[in-house]
């Protein structure tokens, strides 16, 4: 069997090159585009395939995404129906979903961004903070990242609201589905937090309609996706003070353009899709695990439902 490579870049793919060889020497990895015998690829490790990259392959059986999400597999190729899809479940990329989080929420609750501005004005002016037990957070997504992510800040004793496409059971966390249940949540949280996976029924859910259930005062974490956001209408949220502000690490078009509205836009942070980053040490035993399994003709681990694409 032989396994390919494609990552935008070179070093990384060299390096899962370097460690995939190791660990599975009998293989042939190869690293696209030095690739002899496209038909003999049975399985495409990779991280945001270009148009038409997939069906090069005639032979492929599965592909494994190098990150949590896999949107970025059906963004612009369609995936045959007999391939598996893979995505990478890792404890330590949950762990990171959740500092960054609460980094974020954290630093607001406390003013530090307001006391940075104010140290270069050299203003010493204390401003209430708020307590982890008077604050409230949804959190949209309960999968594997967002359960955690939402139990953690239970645990921390905030009040936890979560919402996803079915009921889930998480200690600590009022749980909801379905419309009504988006709204109520976003209608009465102070924090709103996005870990929803990219699909088409979760493009452009944070439009108008859900900001202006949002109260004044709070304050918008995307950590998913920005096809999430219909930004246009989040600019106009944030302009005419319908929302308090936004963290926002992931947009529609990365690297964010230069002359993007939300770089200057008040109340706005800006990350540039840092809340977790796959570390190749923590994630190869699994991809080398999938490629024994796909050798054995074995169900793949971590494999997504290819028609609802997550
Ligand atoms: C991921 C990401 O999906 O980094 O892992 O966004």
């Amino acid at each position: 069997m032989s396994v390919a490579i494609y990552t935008k870049n070179e070093k990384q793919s060299a390096r899962w090159q370097e460690v995939l060889r190791r660990e599975l020497p009998d293989l042939s990895i190869e690293v696209y585009p030095s690739i002899k015998d496209f038909s003999k690829i049975k399985l495409l490790v990779c991280w945001k395939p270009y148009k038409g990259l997939i069906e090069r392959f005639p032979n492929l059986k599965a592909i494994q995404s190098l990150g949590a999400g896999v949107d970025h597999i059906f963004k612009e190729n369609t995936v045959a129906s007999g391939i598996q899809v893979s995505k990478v479940v890792d404890h330590q990329l949950r762990q990171d979903m959740w500092e960054h989080a609460l980094s974020i929420i954290m630093a607001d609750m406390k003013n530090l961004r307001l006391y940075q501005e104010r140290q270069k004005e050299k203003i010493w002016k204390p401003k209430r903070y708020k307590r982890m037990k008077d604050v409230s957070i949804g959190i949209l997504g309960l999968g594997s990242i967002g359960s955690y992510v939402a139990s953690r800040f239970a645990e921390m004793g905030f009040s936890v609201q979560g919402w996803s496409r079915s009921d889930k059971d998480i200690d600590g966390v009022e749980s909801s589905c379905g419309e009504a249940g988006l709204k109520n949540l976003c209608s009465s949280v102070d924090y709103l937090v996005n870990i929803l996976p990219l699909t088409e029924a979760t493009r452009g859910i944070l439009n108008d309609d859900l900001f202006s259930l949002m109260k004044p005062s709070s304050y918008l974490v995307n950590i998913g996706r920005g096809a999430h956001v219909v930004e246009e209408d989040l600019l106009k949220c944030l302009e005419e003070e319908v929302i308090r502000g936004a963290a926002l690490d992931v947009f529609s078009t990365e690297p964010l353009p230069e002359n993007s509205a939300f770089w200057h836009r008040a109340g706005v942070t800006i990350t540039p899709h840092v809340a977790s980053l796959t570390h190749i040490d923590s994630v190869y035993p699994q991809v080398v695990e999938n490629v024994k399994r796909l050798e054995a003709n074995l169900p793949l681990l971590n494999a997504i439902d290819v028609r609802r694409e997550y």
